[in-house]
Parts: structure tokens; sequence; C-alpha cells
């Protein structure tokens, strides 16, 4: 799975990544992260603990990708890759290219978290700051998408505003309304903060990885039923004359072809029982997070 970080430069995408990765250090439910590599760990633990005590990260710019795995009670059950894919660079070009690199983004996307930062929302200047041009070109880009898709809005930062008013928060209705009309997307909003208290860090993950992970289990079902499918007819060719024609010809037999499908819809049937029980657990954990 493929999750896309959005949002414009300063909005809190890597101080959210090195938050959520040290929370879920501590098991949630069961569910806790580790990286593929272990100087990723090492770079995340460290931010996450300066960022404990008040101490943001740097500002970077560079493009970065990190791999990880889910797991749950202690077993490796889902991998999935993280991209921060242009840091601020995609906000400072035209809306004709920005609108491109979007759509490539999202193509590329098997999950979305869309940033932003409810300081300026608050503030009422979210002209200057970008984030109209986003929830423009996003309300747009996404009902190109014809793959099903979990997109998060993450309302960053909410321990800096006492109060978000029903004007600032509107500016996000289009987009919420592009997100509710789409059959393909599951969408849902999710204030957090991070520093010396962390509200709701693990909830945007986990909600991607939820909608990733019941997305995969459908796949799977649907690979089993289609290898159980090629199982039969095979089977349904297999008899004593075939045999002897596939014999002479060098090829495997019916029955053989037929084995084989039904060896993958186990091992397909495996890999779907392997993740069922942590879609069901997730959906218990997010059953109080809106859906739409
Ligand atoms: N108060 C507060 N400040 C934050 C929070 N998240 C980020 N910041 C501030 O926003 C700055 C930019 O965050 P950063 O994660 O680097 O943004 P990025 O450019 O989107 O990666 C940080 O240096 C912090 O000063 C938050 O949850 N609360
Ligand atoms: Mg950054």
């Amino acid at each position: 799975m493929n999750i896309v970080m959005l949002g414009h430069s300063g909005v809190g995408k890597t101080t959210y990544m090195a938050s959520m990765y040290g929370t879920l250090q501590s098991p949630i439910n069961g569910f806790s992260l580790k990286t593929e590599h272990s100087s990723d760990h090492d770079r995340l633990v460290k931010n996450f603990s300066s960022i404990k005590r008040g101490y943001y990260p740097d500002a970077t710019a560079i493009r970065s990708e990190y791999r990880f795995y889910l797991y749950h009670h202690g077993n490796n059950v889902f991998p999935f890759r993280w991209v921060d894919y242009r840091g601020g660079d995609v906000y400072e070009r035209s809306d004709n290219e920005q609108a491109k690199m979007l759509h490539q983004d999202l193509l590329n996307a098997n999950g979305v978290i869309v940033f932003v930062d409810c300081p300026t929302l608050a503030s009422g200047n979210i002209r200057k700051s970008g984030i109209q041009r986003l929830i423009n070109l996003l309300s747009v880009t996404l009902k190109e998408i014809s793959h099903s898709i979990p997109v998060a809005i993450v309302l960053t930062k909410v321990d800096m505003v006492s109060d978000l008013g029903e004007r600032e928060v509107n500016v996000l209705n289009p987009l919420l309304e592009s997100m509710r009309a789409s059959e393909n997307i599951a969408g849902t909003i999710i204030p957090i903060a991070c520093g010396t208290e962390m509200t709701n860090v693990e909830t945007p993950l986990l909600f991607n990885l939820f909608i990733g992970i019941r997305l995969e289990v459908a796949r799977l079902a649907e690979l089993v039923n289609e290898h159980i499918r090629e199982a039969e007819y095979y089977r349904s060719r297999s008899n004593p004359f075939t045999w002897i024609d596939r014999k002479l010809s060098g090829l495997r037999t019916y029955g053989e072809l037929a084995d084989d499908k039904i060896y993958n819809a186990r091992s397909k049937y495996y890999a779907l029982q392997k993740l069922e029980p942590s879609a069901e657990a997730l959906g218990k954990y997010l059953e109080g997070c809106p859906i739409f």
C-alpha cells in the first residue's frame, strides 16, 4: 500500500510522521509499527522524543520515503510505503502543472492524507497559504480517480487554536462534497496535535490502513473465487482421453492444472485469513471515527 501525504510546507507532515511512529511503538489495541530500515526507526524515534519535549524537527525539503510494517499482536500483518512526495515545491507551480503532479501522485497512491493547519484556517488567510488552491485542485482531481482509496483530512496543530468557527471550516466544503459524491473514496476528517501532548496521532494512519486492508481482503477473496472457478473448469475437462492427449503432447494434465489452481486458491485464502482479524480489530477501533 502506498500512502501519500499532501499539504504545503510547514503544515506539520514531518512532525506528524515522527509523532505517529513514536506513539505506535507502544501497541494501541494490539497495533504497532516497525520500519524496514533501522536507520529510519532511529531517526523517527529521536524526532518523536524531541517533539514530546516540545522541540520540533527542522524543516527539510528532501523527498522522503519510508517503508513500514503494521504489526498486530506481534505479527507482521501489512507492509506499506509512505511518501512525502514533493516537499513544498508542488505548491509553487502553476495550476496546470500542479494539477498534473497531483493527478500522478493520486494515481500511484492507495491512501491519501491531506494536511490542513488549524491556525491558518482560523486566521482566515487560506488563500495566501495555498490551502484554497489545494482544496480546489483536490476536489477536481479526486473525481477522476477510478480506484478505491481512503482519504483522511488531517487538521493539524489543533492545540494552537481555541475554537474553529463554522465559517473557517466551511472552506473545506468543496473537498468534503466531492469526497462524499465519490463512490471510490472512503473519507474522514481528524483534528490532531503533536507536541508535549499528542492528540489523535495514530488515527489518520490507522484509518488508511483499515480501508487498505479491507480492500486487500476483498481482492484476495476475489482471487480465491477466481482460482476455484478455474480449478472447476480444468476438473470438468479432465478425463482419460484428455489425459492421454495432454501426456502425449508433453503438457500438464487438466487434473494437474486443477490441482495448481486449488493450491493457489488455498494460499490466497491463508493470506486473507491472516488479514481478517486485523481488519476487524481496526474497524472496532475506528468505530467513533466518521467515515463518509
Ligand atoms: N503547536 C504545534 N505546532 C506544530 C504541530 N505540528 C507541527 N508544528 C509546527 O509546525 C512546524 C512545521 O512542521 P513540519 O512537520 O516541519 O511541517 P512540514 O513542512 O509539513 O513537514 C514545526 O516546526 C512546528 O513548529 C502541532 O501539532 N502543534
Ligand atoms: Mg517536512
